[in-house]
């Protein structure tokens, strides 16, 4: 059809002619309805329904300019979308939603409608409880990463993924909002809550010695193609039911150090630990009492960490080629890296949401102010410590343990 022959940024009309015409399932539908749903910052997402059968479909749609108008980030980051989701669904079946279709002229991609899911970061806001959530996510995760690894893949097929998957306006923008702007404090690019102004200029914007350590994770995000992550691994990137997980939006994957993916879920389940800890009454009600709630997630915490590590191990001892990479002790060394990257990533992650551009409602939408304002005292300190002693974090609970004591010196007020 002509008028899908060349791009141009569709509406809602738009979207439904587009199903009609791009999609067999729904060549026949006499009424088909679209719905612009996203709340993203960078494109547009149309729900499509049959309003006679029923059927669904997500259409992902990308124009050269992010949704906001702030950035134009061009088209690539589409296929890269569509690309990873289908590998993410062979190494990890039932993790992602399932891709119908990419179509590179109009930038969109079809896939599974997961309408009877939600996303996780408002259920945790809710305190609602997810009991497959460690086990899924740790799966997810080292069934993703292990098989890209230089001592797993044939280095030169590796090489050659590193190419198709560079992706350097998604990586930009998490090196400037991740690595660089919660530290330079440039007017306009950090958002801190003012009662904790001047906690944030002590703590984050003259804290030299926490620079130089971020700039040595910056280095390893621009430098370490460990494997091929999938680099934007949020609460708002997991969709949630309670006897199932799925992990969407792989449009920043690019080949980059494990830690990220794994810092990225450790840091977001501590803003929902703080957001709990001074939003809870004792006795609480709603999805799950104060105790109930807060002890699955410290649970969950700890074993996505404990977890990942067997799962990534047992993976990696299974499939390991390179000769050298077999040698006894060397899986056991890589993974204590990867662990040292994970706190120092869920320490980034941390302080960007608190006091960067984009923020987390975890945070934003705690009330009164003051409970506001000590939850992101909790998080940025329990994140200074993630990044300045990352080297000796070992396994779970020490993730846990500097999150309790952030939080006990925050009510100290020893910060
Ligand atoms: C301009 S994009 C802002 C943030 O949203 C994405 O999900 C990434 O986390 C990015 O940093
Ligand atoms: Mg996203």
């Amino acid at each position: 059809m002509p008028k899908f022959d060349s791009h141009f940024r569709m509406g809602e009309a738009d979207a439904a002619e587009y199903a009609r015409y791009r999609l067999p399932r729904f060549a026949a539908s006499k009424r088909l309805e679209a719905k612009e749903i996203g709340d993203g910052n960078i494109n547009f997402i149309f729900r499509v329904r049959d309003l006679d059968s029923g059927d669904s479909v997500i259409v992902k749609h990308a124009d050269a300019d992010t949704r906001s108008g702030s950035r134009t980030l061009g088209f690539d980051r589409n296929r890269i979308e569509a690309e990873i989701l289908k590998m993410e669904g062979e190494l990890a079946p039932g993790l992602v939603p399932e891709v119908y279709d990419y179509d590179p002229v109009m930038a969109c991609l079809s896939m599974e409608d997961l309408s009877d899911h939600v996303i996780l970061r408002y259920e945790l806001i809710k305190h609602k409880i997810f009991p497959r959530l460690a086990a899924d996510i740790s799966d997810f995760m080292a069934r993703t990463l292990v098989p890209t690894l230089d001592m797993v893949m044939d280095p030169v097929k590796k090489k050659e993924l590193v190419k198709r998957y560079t992706n350097p306006p998604l990586c930009a923008i998490t090196e400037q909002l991740v690595y660089t702007e919660p530290y330079t404090n440039k007017p306009g690019r950090t958002k801190v809550f003012p009662p904790n102004a001047a906690f944030a200029q002590e703590e984050l914007f003259s804290d030299t010695d926490l620079h130089l350590e971020v700039a040595k994770l910056k280095y390893a995000f621009m430098n370490d193609a460990q494997a091929l992550i999938h680099g934007d691994l949020h609460s708002g990137s997991i969709f949630v039911r309670e006897d199932s997980t799925k992990v969407i939006d792989p449009e920043f994957a690019y080949f980059g150090p494990i830690g990220y993916d794994v810092g990225n879920v450790i840091g977001n389940f501590c803003f929902a630990w703080a957001n709990a800890r001074v939003t809870m009454g004792e006795g609480a009600t709603g999805a799950a009492g104060k105790d109930s709630y807060i002890g699955w997630l410290e649970d969950t915490i700890v074993a996505t960490v404990d977890l990942f590590k067997a799962k990534f191990l047992a993976l990696y001892k299974a499939s390991a080629t390179d000769p050298m990479g077999r040698t006894p002790g060397y899986a056991e060394w890589f993974l204590s890296t990867i662990i040292a990257d994970t706190a120092g990533v869920a320490g980034l992650e941390m302080i960007r949401r608190a006091v960067g551009v984009a923020q987390v409602k975890d945070l934003t939408s705690i009330e009164p102010a003051e409970a506001r304002a000590r939850a992101e005292r909790i998080v940025v300190l329990a994140a200074k410590a993630y990044i300045k002693d990352r080297r000796n974090y070992r396994e779970g609970r020490d993730f846990l343990r500097a999150l309790v004591e952030a939080s006990l010196r925050e009510k100290r007020n020893l910060c």
